[in-house]
């Protein structure tokens, strides 16, 4: 049967990249009103003596001296460089109530914030004040506070180490260690997972790597859109022969085929790279079933070739000598049945033991992942599975091999490097205490969810934000909305206005800040800041704009403004480190012993990386690396036999919740973004067809039946995604997901898995126009 023609939904058949790319790029300029300081910036990005992306996370190669073209970096990069503003005279002209009836893109779309503004409620709007009374007012309501515990510390990953370094210092003499930050919500999995598998929490490889592997695994991420610039890795790892292997429950064109926009030959002819030839469409949340099967498959494949006299697929010599653990997985995995595996997968033995055979037949392999894997309720697992695969077959601390956790924000693993982090160590506590000469506690703070919900009941009553858009990021946004109007302070330091912004306290203040593109010009000149990526490089990252108003500080300068005023009696020269900052990476050197040497170094071109200890197969205060069981198949709570189970996702016109536009080119999306990607089969069993507008109620503990939990008159899209499994986007999406709902072990929102109920509309179309 024919499909019926839905408005802004198309196949879309082209590779990723290519002339689709460039013309984006040109229009995302054009939107912006480029005045030639867009194009100005985007000649700086990723160069030695230029700025950091603030795109992604993904590594620079070494020699950066030819313009690396990144659609999506561009995106970004014109999105902060933007000609337009958001002055005091549109804040006079718009109240709150009125700018809330907007949707996201226009908020950000006014363009650049340009002035401190406080909020006054009679007027229901944000007025100009002054630096100093921006810094003394909160000074004043932070001192207020019966308790240090009181006030809340977010962070989002933009944040440079100078800046996050501070910004933790401040709140350590403050007396708190209440520091939610994105990074929880991304890939805290991550963070908790790999040390107690391999004793650190970062990954392993580095961009050389990629150079030497024989086959490359990638798990729920999606690098077309949120990482362009590991495409053009990917083409190299494709050109030299290395097998491709995808586990994703959505067919994503950005990791079958590319153009590559630096090569000429593929932009004339079209012709494209071949990426993954290899696409496992696991169900949604079926991950951890799916990699157990692959251990189950190599047990068994590796007990046959030792019987027909082969020496078997495991690293005996790796395992004996370095982990612990493997009698207790062998166990686990010889006690799953495989019909269990399959059902929990939703993929047959066949299909796990072929994705098995390309794993050991690899000598050298990496594993890359995203928040596919980490936002479950098993995400810790999840992690810790893919270790245990490569640990049996020595695949971690050795060239060519290794995981590669790939982050978000371009300083979110920095930002953790630094000290932002809800649970001090006794070394950092006396670290800090030698260097400055005070001591804070070593009780654990809050973690993002933590924090919404010690708002919500009162237990906090202040929050500060080092950037973001905590409201709509967070799951379940009425709960978030609604516990933050009960604060008696909220602080937003912003580049540009958000929804969060529009969610007034007792006192609400919004500071601007210079962004990554902009000069940061300080008593001893100009200033470079820091950045760590994804492969724990460390490297310097300078503006080179003018800042889009005179009115606009650091964020260094603003935490400095925040501590002197709230610390009268502070043991830290703040202002001498806001003149230069090479003193604040004298103290992040005295503090964190592996940035020795610090601003030699980042005075190198390409910066240095980190230790990883795992890297060289040192597995810190482990002394072995483990082999961790996960129970059972999945911990997503089961999606009845007549629900499905949901996704939220990015579009390729989004960053986060900031939405550049309304197409979604990769996936046949353009103009819009309110659709529910659905199996064939799902939409008809429930007499369904592509494009008939339907409701999604979360049916997650306690959201049945609730309207705060339902999403309502969408339009569904007949797409290839295994059944059983839907998805939507991101933030669209999060009202569905509970704040109950996260892993466990480590906190991350379980945004990758609701159980749903979907509907057909109960409000019929509207009338033709
Ligand atoms: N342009 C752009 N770049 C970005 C961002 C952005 O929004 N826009 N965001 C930045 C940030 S903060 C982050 S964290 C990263 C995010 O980058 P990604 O990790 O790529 O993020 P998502 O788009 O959320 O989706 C990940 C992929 O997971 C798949 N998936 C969904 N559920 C499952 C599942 O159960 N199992 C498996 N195996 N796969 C699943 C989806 O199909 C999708 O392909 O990108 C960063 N870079
Ligand atoms: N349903 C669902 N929800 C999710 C996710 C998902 O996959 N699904 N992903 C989660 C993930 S991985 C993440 S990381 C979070 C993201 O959560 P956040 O990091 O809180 O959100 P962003 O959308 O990145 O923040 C955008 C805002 O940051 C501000 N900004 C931009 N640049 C700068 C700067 O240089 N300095 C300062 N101070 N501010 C700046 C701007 O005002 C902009 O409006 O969302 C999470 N939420
Ligand atoms: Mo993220």
């Amino acid at each position: 049967m024919k499909k019926p023609v839905v408005p802004g939904v198309a196949d879309y058949d082209a590779a990723a990249g290519g002339w689709g790319a460039l013309g984006a790029v040109a229009r995302a300029l054009q939107g912006q009103m480029a005045v030639g300081r867009e194009t100005a910036a985007l000649r700086r990005v990723n160069q030695p003596s230029g700025f950091d992306c603030p795109g992604c996370a993904w590594p620079d190669p070494r020699h950066t001296s030819s313009f690396e073209f990144c659609e999506n970096g561009a995106k970004a990069v014109a999105w902060e460089a933007t000609g337009k503003r958001a002055t005091a005279e549109f804040f006079a002209d718009h109240s709150l109530a009125e700018l809330w009836l907007w949707s996201d893109h226009a908020l950000e779309n006014q363009g650049r914030l340009t002035q401190p503004m406080a909020y006054d409620a009679e007027s229901d709007r944000y007025l100009a004040i002054t630096w100093q009374d921006a810094f003394d007012r909160i000074g004043a309501a932070l001192r207020a506070l019966p308790r240090a515990e009181m006030a809340e510390f977010y962070t989002s990953g933009r944040t440079s180490n100078e800046a996050a370094f501070l910004y933790q210092l401040m709140v350590r003499e403050f007396g708190c260690n209440n520091f939610p930050d994105c990074s929880n919500m991304c890939h805290e999995a991550t963070s908790v997972g790999l040390p107690a598998s391999i004793g650190v929490g970062k990954g392993t490889v580095t961009l050389a790597d990629f150079e030497h592997c024989d086959a490359l695994f990638s798990f729920g991420h999606n690098p077309g859109t949120n990482h362009p610039r590991m495409l053009g890795t990917l083409r190299e790892v494709a050109l030299r022969g290395v097998p491709i292997v995808v586990v994703n429950p959505l067919r994503e064109r950005g990791l079958e085929r590319f153009v590559s926009p630096q090569h000429p030959a593929e932009m004339l002819t079209g012709k494209g790279t071949t990426l993954a030839q290899h696409y496992y469409q696991v169900g949604i949340g079926g991950d951890l079933a799916f990699l157990k099967g692959m251990m189950k498959a190599l047990f068994e494949a590796d007990a046959a070739d030792l019987q027909g006299g082969g020496t078997g697929l495991l690293d005996r010599g790796f395992i004996d000598a370095h982990t612990a653990g493997i009698d207790a997985l062998r166990a686990d995995v010889q006690a799953t049945s495989w019909s269990s595996i399959e059902q929990a997968c939703g993929l047959p033995r066949t299909e796990i033991e072929a994705a098995t055979r390309l794993y050991a037949n690899a000598e050298r392999v990496i594993f890359c992942y995203g928040m596919g894997m980490t936002q479950h309720h098993q995400g810790t697992h999840n992690v810790q599975q893919m270790c245990n695969l490569l640990l049996l077959r020595g695949n971690i601390g050795r060239p060519g091999a290794g995981i590669a956790p790939i982050r978000g924000h371009s300083n979110v693993q920095g930002d953790r490097t630094v000290g932002i982090t809800e649970k001090p160590t006794p070394a950092l506590v006396d670290a800090i205490e030698r260097r400055f000469g005070f001591r804070f506690p070593l009780s654990h703070g809050h973690d993002s969810v933590q924090a919404v919900k010690a708002i919500r009941d009162g237990r906090s009553r202040a929050l500060i934000c080092m950037g973001g858009n905590l409201a709509t990021a967070m799951p379940d946004p009425e709960a978030t909305m609604a516990a933050m109007r009960k604060l008696d302070l909220v602080v937003h330091v912003a580049t540009k206005l958000n929804r969060s912004h529009l969610i007034p306290a007792r006192q609400a203040l919004l500071l601007p800040c210079l962004g990554r593109t902009e000069r940061d010009l300080q008593a001893s000149g100009l200033q470079s800041v820091t950045v760590e990526d994804s492969m724990s490089m460390v490297h310097a990252s300078q503006g080179g704009l003018p800042p889009a108003s005179e009115q606009l500080l650091s964020e260094p300068a603003i935490v400095a403004g925040i501590a002197k005023a709230t610390l009268p009696d502070s043991r830290v020269d703040w202002q001498a480190r806001i003149d230069d900052y090479d003193l604040i990476r004298d103290d992040i050197e005295a503090v964190f012993p592996q940035f020795q040497d610090y601003n030699q170094r980042i005075r190198q071109p390409g910066g240095f990386r980190l230790y990883v200890g795992a890297s060289q197969r040192d597995w810190g205060a482990l002394g072995k690396a483990r082999f961790i069981v996960a129970p059972g198949l999945r911990e997503d709570p089961p999606a009845a036999a007549e629900l499905l189970t949901m996704t939220t996702i990015r579009s390729h016109d989004q960053y986060n919740t900031t939405i550049y536009g309304y197409n979604d080119r990769y996936r046949g999306i353009s103009g819009r973004r309110d659709v529910v990607f659905l199996n064939a089969g799902d939409l008809q069993r429930r007499g369904l067809r592509h494009g008939d507008r339907i409701d999604v109620q979360s049916c997650a503990p306690g959201c049945d039946g609730n309207d705060a939990y339902r999403v309502a008159g969408f339009t569904a899209v007949e797409y290839d995604i295994p059944p059983g499994s839907a998805a939507m986007y991101y933030p669209e999406g999060n009202c569905l997901v509970p704040l109950d709902s996260h892993d466990p072990q480590s906190g991350t929102p379980a945004y990758k898995s609701t159980p749903v109920r979907i509907t057909a509309a109960a409000v019929p179309d509207p009338p033709a126009q």
